[in-house]
């Protein structure tokens, strides 16, 4: 019998800012692939926040065009999900105006993500990066997303985003769902190949750190055989004693999709240097037929997807704005 029950919405983006690594991917796009059976879902490319670092013009547009074949290449199905870039309706930027009259500095100054990014110039970042958040909010708020899949780092935004919601409605009338952040059981934080106690980050000084998805493999194969080990030789999950060897059986796992406990029986009693070198294997292996579906994908390809999700997502936009600006008083 086909359900009547509508699905329900899911939300996510990344920003085009720079090489996105098997963090990001492990991380945020693959338990995006599998959401794409059970819900309607919509992945943006968000410009707009890349933005509130300077960029430079030509290698922003290139970086559009990579995030949107990396989606695709990963298993993003634009038959069933939406893709499209947040600069292609400008109903986001408006409502994360409104929704700056209903957040506070309060609400802004606790944001960790600004703290880690400004350092110590504070007096020198744009106002744009540290308004990030209400953007992300309108992303979020404007199509009544209800699950938002991101990573760890993000789950202090997305509270935000409830928060500014529910303040709005409460003032305003019931206007937004209000969302829910959903993290991987598993890989949620994917950490460092340099230093496991530190997340894998593409702005890392030390290239060894990440692995980048356009990664040449035998690159990456060295990376993971000179990745840090624990001391003591045994294969064993223990993200506090043993944080390097979990993170490596993490990686592992979510390649591969073998739990843990498995890869634990499967290296019952062999050493480190076995298993790296069959990680590095299956790195290489994951980013070998990776890398040939990106490259099968052309620019004119990737224009279309985004131009018919933009179609799609305008009238949807425009309601809420509709809406929004009816209830505060401004039409
Ligand atoms: P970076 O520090 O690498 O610049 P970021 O958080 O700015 O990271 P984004 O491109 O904004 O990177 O992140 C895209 C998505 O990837 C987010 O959902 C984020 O939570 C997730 N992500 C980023 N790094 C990791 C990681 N090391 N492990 C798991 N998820 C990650
Ligand atoms: N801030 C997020 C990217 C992002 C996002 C969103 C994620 C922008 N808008 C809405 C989920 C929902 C990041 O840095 N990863």
């Amino acid at each position: 019998m086909i359900s009547k029950i509508k699905k329900q919405i899911v939300f996510s983006g990344i920003q085009p800012s720079g090489n996105l690594h098997l963090g990001n991917y492990l991380g945020a796009i693959k338990q995006w692939i599998d959401m794409q059976q059970n819900y309607s879902c919509i992945f943006c490319i968000v410009d707009y926040h890349a933005i509130t670092i300077h960029q430079d013009p030509k290698e922003l547009k290139r970086r559009i065009l990579e995030i949107a074949k990396i989606y695709l290449a990963s298993g993003i199905d634009p038959k069933k999900s939406i893709i499209f870039q947040q600069s292609d309706i400008k109903e986001h930027t408006e409502l994360a105006w409104i929704l700056n009259c209903t957040a506070r500095v309060a609400d802004l100054d606790k944001m960790t993500q600004f703290k880690d990014k400004s350092g110590k110039n504070k007096e020198s970042v744009s106002v744009g990066l540290y308004d990030y958040p209400v953007l992300m909010a309108a992303d979020i708020l404007i199509y009544g997303a209800q699950i938002i899949p991101v990573g760890e780092d993000q789950l202090q935004h997305v509270e935000l985003a409830r928060t500014i919601a529910k303040r709005f409605n409460s003032q305003f009338g019931n206007i937004f769902r209000i969302p829910e952040a959903q993290l991987q059981k598993q890989g949620a934080r994917i950490m460092g190949l340099d230093d496991p106690i530190k997340k894998m980050s593409k702005s890392a000084v030390n290239t060894n750190n990440y692995i980048a998805l356009n990664e040449k493999p035998e690159i990456a194969r060295n990376k993971i055989m000179r990745a840090v080990t624990d001391s003591g030789g045994e294969i064993k999950y223990n993200s506090q004693s043993k944080p390097a060897i979990s993170n490596l059986l993490t990686i592992y796992s979510l390649i591969t999709n073998i739990s843990i406990k498995e890869l634990e029986k499967q290296y019952a009693g062999r050493g480190y240097g076995d298993f790296k070198r069959e990680l590095a294997q299956v790195v290489e292996t994951f980013l070998i037929g990776f890398q040939a579906k990106y490259n099968k994908i052309s620019d004119k390809e990737v224009f279309d997807i985004l131009k018919a999700g933009a179609t799609k997502l305008e009238p949807i936009a425009q309601k809420i704005i509709t809406n929004v600006k009816k209830n505060i008083g401004l039409s």
